[in-house]
């Protein structure tokens, strides 16, 4: 396949998923602007908790990147949520083609933490989606937007059913008696404060797709596991971020860190929650795939799942304590959530658009707990435990 060079604005391009998307969309040859506030780093700083991974001041990375590849990323700093004539005036000047949208406040913990974690994410989030959408309309430019959702909006409990990517076909019986078919958003069912926003952000991208024609992709994408891409691997100043802390740490990454330092693995509960996975070698590959596969004008938003494989949380623990000889420790559950659910979920879109899969298997298991080992004294034990709490007196009343 030909690919047709684009200029792609990349929002939240210095986080976890969104640095390594902005250097494989460049190696590829697209020009990449990012855009971000950095308020990831500023978490850090609050939470007092960093990245296992000596990540390289933004600065420092472009200037790698440059030398490693010849190519130059534009970079903007600004708040998307609360900037937007900066927003506006950056997509007027760069005319970019699609805008890939990772900057929303992503950890479900630390969604629940306070209240004002709780307002934070609200508002970040919202006005953030908000701002890109009105920014384009406003713009008059057809830019394609292409955001990073969850599989979190469907909720877990799916009553043995296969995921459908985004819409569900239902049948209804008027008070007539007439038989309707008709295909609606899949019935949102968040879990946290940050996956309502997911929820929300949903209904904004159906609306101005409706109202204004704007050509949305929306990748409801599975938890990311592994560090390094091709491109992260070039140079260390290029290293991804590696997140272990109870807030900002994704389950298979802590499992496999807490292994390196010889912590007993965190299961919440039995383990008995299934989830959805994917390799971030795979994230980066999915952003190509849906920046060469638009919506075209007119069509409704278009909805990938974005996830490889699913797995029980007791059976990674189990497979991480094969692998490396680590204790499991099963503790109660700091959220509120299923003990146990079966999660079934269809992704052939992204695989019929040419996605080969990562599996999770034991070498690449291995690669990541290299990384691990490998900065594991950089590791700060007591930011491992998960202390943000789902319940309240209210909600247990
Ligand atoms: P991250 O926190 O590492 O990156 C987000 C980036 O956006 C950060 O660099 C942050 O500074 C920036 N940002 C946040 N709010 C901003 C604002 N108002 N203005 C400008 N910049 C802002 O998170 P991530 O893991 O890279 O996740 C990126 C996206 O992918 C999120 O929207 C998340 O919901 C989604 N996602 C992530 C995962 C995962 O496992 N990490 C899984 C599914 C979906
Ligand atoms: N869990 C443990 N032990 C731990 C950490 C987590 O048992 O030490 C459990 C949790 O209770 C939960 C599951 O593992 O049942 C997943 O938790 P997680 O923190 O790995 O993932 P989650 O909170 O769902 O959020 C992550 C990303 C988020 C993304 C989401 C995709 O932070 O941005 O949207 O994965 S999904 O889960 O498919 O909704």
């Amino acid at each position: 396949m030909i690919l047709r060079k684009n200029k792609v604005m990349v929002l939240g391009g210095d986080g976890f998923c969104g640095w390594p998307t902005s250097l494989h969309l460049s190696n590829l040859g697209h020009e990449v602007v990012i855009v971000d506030n950095l308020s990831r780093r500023n978490i850090d700083n609050e939470l007092e908790a960093g990245s296992l991974t000596p990540i390289r001041p933004i600065g420092t990375r472009l200037k790698a990147w440059k030398e490693v590849s010849g190519r130059d990323i534009q970079f903007y700093n600004f708040n998307v949520a609360r900037d937007y004539d900066k927003l506006l005036q950056a997509i007027a000047n760069e005319r970019p083609d699609a805008i890939v949208h990772f900057a929303e406040q992503r950890s479900a913990p630390y969604s629940m933490k306070s209240p004002s974690h709780k307002r934070y994410t609200v508002d970040n989030n919202l006005n953030a989606t908000n701002n890109v959408l009105a920014a384009i309309v406003e713009s008059g430019l057809d830019i394609h937007l292409v955001h990073l959702g969850t599989m979190g909006v469907y909720g877990y409990g799916t009553a043995g059913m296969k995921i459908p990517e985004g819409y569900l076909n239902i049948e209804v019986t008027t008070d007539d008696g007439e038989r309707i078919s008709k295909q609606i958003l899949y019935p949102p069912d968040p879990g946290s404060i940050y996956h309502m926003t997911k929820t929300q952000d949903q209904l904004f991208f159906q609306f101005y797709n409706k109202n204004d024609g704007v050509r949305v992709t929306d990748l409801h994408q599975g938890i990311v596991w592994g560090t390094n891409t091709k491109e992260t691997m070039a140079d260390e100043r290029l290293i991804n971020r590696f997140d272990y802390d109870g807030d900002y740490g994704t389950v298979l990454n802590r499992f496999l860190m807490q292994a390196a330092v010889h912590h007993p693995l965190t299961v919440h509960g039995t383990g008995g929650q299934t989830r959805a996975f994917i390799h971030i070698q795979d994230t980066v590959r999915c952003l190509e795939l849906a920046i060469a596969n638009p919506p075209q004008p007119g069509d409704r938003v278009q909805i990938f799942n974005q996830m490889t494989e699913t797995h029980r949380v007791r059976d990674l623990a189990q497979l991480v304590s094969r692998l490396t000889g680590a204790e499991i420790e099963y503790l109660p559950n700091p959220r509120k959530e299923a003990d146990e659910n079966e999660l079934h979920v269809k992704n052939d879109l992204f695989l019929s658009k040419g996605l080969k899969p990562t599996f999770l298997n034991e070498g690449l298991l291995m690669e990541v707990k290299q990384i691990a080992e490998r900065y594991a004294d950089r590791a700060d034990l007591t930011k491992i435990p998960a202390t943000s709490q789902w319940r309240t007196k209210r909600s247990e009343s």
